[in-house]
C-alpha cells in the first residue's frame, strides 16, 4: 500500500518546477485532518458535542466541532507557512497571519472545515472540503480577497476528507482523482482508491425533496424523468440523500449518480457556497470524468465576486447532469443567470 507521503513525493518528482512547498501545504492539511478525525471519533464521549452558542457568517448555529475543526485547519496552515490567506465557511472575513513566513506563502485556501456538521450527533458521515489556489498578489504581504476570488478553472488542487465508517482523503491536483484511507493504527493515509472514475451509467439522484414545491419546473420535470419507468435507460432510478454534501458526492463518485441543490424562487442561488463547496467538488467530478454546473454554466468557469457566494449545484455522472441541464434549459430558462 502506497502512503500519501510517497504519492505526494512521486507527484512532486513529476513536476520539474516543484519546490516542495505545495507538498508541505498538502501535508499540513492532512495533519489537521487527523486531529479533527480523532475528535470526531470520540465526539459522543467528550464535551465536544453540542452547540458553541454562536452563529457563523451563514447564520447557522456553530457546533463545537465546527469551531474546533476551523481552528485546527487554520492553525496547521498558519504553522506550515505555505498559505498566505484562508477563506472559511466559519469566518465572515479573510483569515491572514501577517507574519514573515506566511506573508511569503505561495498559496491560498478556501475551506468548509466541517461540512454537514448537523449530522454529528446522529453519527452520520461529515466532511472537510478545500480548494487551493496560487496567490496572485505580491508576496511579502498578507494575502488578499482577490487571491481567493478566482474561478475554479484556476485551481491548483482540491479535495475533501470524509469522516465516515473509515476516514478518507480524496483529492486531485489536475491529474486525476486518488483516494487515501486513514489507517488509525499507524496514523497514515494509505492509497486505497487509485485513479477514481465516476461511472457514466449512474442511477442514483440525491436531492432534498422537502423543497419540491419551490423547485424550478426544470428540476420537477427531471425528477419525474428519474421516477418514470424505462428499462432502456435503467429507470426508475433510486434516491439517496444523506444531508452531507461530501457523503452524498462520495457515494455518487463511487457508484455513479447526481447530486442537486437547485435554486428556488425563494433562494435563486440555492444554499451551497461556490468557493469551498461547489468548486472543489466540481473539480473532482470533472477530474473523475463527471460534470458540474449551476444548471446552465460550468461551475469551474464561474467568476466569484464574494467569498461566501452561493450558486445552484448539479454534480455527478456526466449524462445525468446533462439530462438535468436539458430540463432546466427547456422548462426553466428564467433561472438562467444573466450574462
Ligand atoms: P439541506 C450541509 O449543511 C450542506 O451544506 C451540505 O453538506 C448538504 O448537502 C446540504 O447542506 C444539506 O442541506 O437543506 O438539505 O439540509
Amino acid at each position: 500500500m502506497k502512503t500519501l507521503i510517497e504519492f505526494i513525493n512521486e507527484e512532486q518528482a513529476h513536476n520539474p518546477n516543484a519546490t516542495g512547498e505545495f507538498s508541505r501545504l498538502l501535508n499540513d492539511i492532512t495533519i489537521a485532518a487527523k486531529i479533527v478525525n480523532r475528535e470526531i471519533n470520540k465526539a459522543g464521549l467528550g464535551d465536544i458535542m453540542g452547540y458553541e452558542g454562536k452563529q457563523n457568517v451563514q447564520g447557522e448555529d456553530q457546533k463545537k466541532l465546527d469551531v474546533f475543526a476551523n481552528d485546527m485547519f487554520i492553525e496547521a496552515l498558519k504553522h506550515g507557512g505555505q498559505c498566505c490567506a484562508i477563506a472559511s465557511e466559519e469566518d465572515e472575513g479573510l483569515i491572514t497571519f501577517n507574519n514573515k513566513l506566511s506573508n511569503n506563502g505561495k498559496y491560498v485556501v478556501a475551506m468548509d472545515p466541517l461540512d454537514g456538521s448537523s449530522n454529528i450527533e446522529v453519527n452520520v458521515s461529515i466532511g472537510t472540503i478545500f480548494s487551493i489556489f496560487k496567490r496572485i498578489s505580491e508576496p511579502g504581504k498578507p494575502g488578499t480577497v482577490d487571491d481567493l476570488l478566482q474561478a475554479g478553472n484556476q485551481l491548483v488542487a482540491a479535495g475533501y476528507i470524509i469522516y465516515g465508517s473509515s476516514t478518507m482523503l480524496v483529492y486531485s491536483t489536475g491529474h486525476g482523482v486518488n483516494g487515501f484511507t486513514l489507517d488509525p493504527s499507524v496514523g497514515l493515509f494509505l492509497m486505497s482508491h487509485p485513479k477514481m472514475k465516476i461511472p457514466e451509467g449512474g442511477n442514483i439522484y440525491s436531492i432534498n425533496e422537502a423543497n419540491y414545491i419551490y423547485f424550478p419546473d426544470g428540476v420537477k420535470e427531471y425528477l419525474r424523468y428519474c421516477q418514470e419507468d424505462d428499462p432502456k435507460t435503467n429507470r426508475p432510478y433510486t434516491t439517496r440523500y444523506i444531508g452531507s454534501l461530501v457523503a452524498d458526492f462520495h457515494r455518487n463518485l463511487i457508484r455513479g449518480g447526481i447530486y442537486l441543490y437547485p435554486g428556488t424562487r425563494k433562494n435563486p442561488d440555492g444554499k451551497l457556497r461556490l468557493l469551498y463547496e461547489n468548486v472543489p467538488v466540481a473539480f473532482l467530478a470533472e477530474q473523475a470524468g463527471g460534470k458540474a454546473s449551476d444548471g446552465f454554466r460550468r461551475i469551474l468557469d464561474i467568476q466569484p465576486n464574494e467569498i461566501h457566494q452561493r450558486t445552484p449545484f448539479f454534480v455527478g455522472s456526466k449524462h445525468m447532469v446533462e439530462k438535468a441541464e436539458y430540463f432546466m434549459r427547456y422548462y426553466s430558462k428564467e433561472f438562467e443567470p444573466k450574462k
